[in-house]
């Protein structure tokens, strides 16, 4: 069984499709800390969660990224989602301004054990608050172990993204932001999860995580 640490029932009902292990949505608000990267938030969580859960975690911290506003909202998506809403963003893309967009997310993986080197990314908390973009990855990698200390515990990372526009909200699925965000002539809002997920950051992320998690 694998704990999928979020407050959104719509992040785990696309994760069920990935998973042949049953993907349990456990509810716990952990502290976000306040980061420019959505990885070393992800890393943070999945640490917190785990001392919390009873079993493997994963964390999924996502956001979208506005070309216009410099990548705003990025890791403060959630918090503009609630205090601004959808609709107003889209409003202030004026119609003159580049509308391209991109989601991400990042998701950490945590069963308190470490893992054995790969050319993918273990965060082992060395980085906090840095770069953890795909580019990056192989600096992120290290043998060494890392002594005791819970802080210390490794996290494994696994990167997605999707380009796309913002447009005026357009469908009735998806969650969050999916209504404004058009990829390919289509809203997010307006895919089903299985189109959603073929194309997503999310999709993308999980399908990086489920190969190597059936390894594990
Ligand atoms: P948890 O932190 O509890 O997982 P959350 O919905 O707050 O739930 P994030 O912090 O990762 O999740 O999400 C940041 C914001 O981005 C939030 O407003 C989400 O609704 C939105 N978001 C994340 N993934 C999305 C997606 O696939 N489609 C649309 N909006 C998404």
């Amino acid at each position: 069984m694998l704990n999928f640490v979020t407050t959104n029932p719509g992040k785990v009902r696309e994760a069920t499709a990935y998973l042949d292990d049953e993907v349990v949505q456990f509810d716990f608000d952990y502290p976000e800390v306040q980061a420019d990267e959505l990885g070393a938030v992800a890393a943070h969580g999945a640490r917190e969660a785990y001392r919390a859960a009873d079993g493997p975690v994963i964390v999924d911290d996502a956001g979208l990224f506005i070309d216009a506003f410099d990548g705003f909202p990025g890791p403060y998506s959630s918090y503009v989602e609630d205090r601004v809403g959808i609709e107003r963003v889209w409003r202030m893309t004026e119609p003159e301004d580049d509308h391209s967009a991109a989601f991400k997310t990042v998701i950490a993986y945590c069963d308190g054990d470490d893992f054995a080197a790969t050319p993918d990314p273990v965060d082992r908390d060395e980085r906090r608050g840095q770069d953890l973009a795909a580019d990056d990855r192989g600096g992120a990698t290290t043998d060494e172990q890392v002594e005791g200390g819970e802080d210390a515990l490794p996290v494994k990372l696994f990167e997605g993204r999707v380009p796309g526009e913002i447009v005026a909200p357009r469908g009735e699925g998806g969650f969050g932001f999916d209504p404004i965000f058009e990829h390919d002539g289509t809203t997010f809002a307006e895919m089903s999860t299985d189109e959603k997920n073929a194309v997503s950051h999310r999709g993308r992320a999980l399908a990086k995580f489920a190969e190597w998690y059936a390894e594990r």
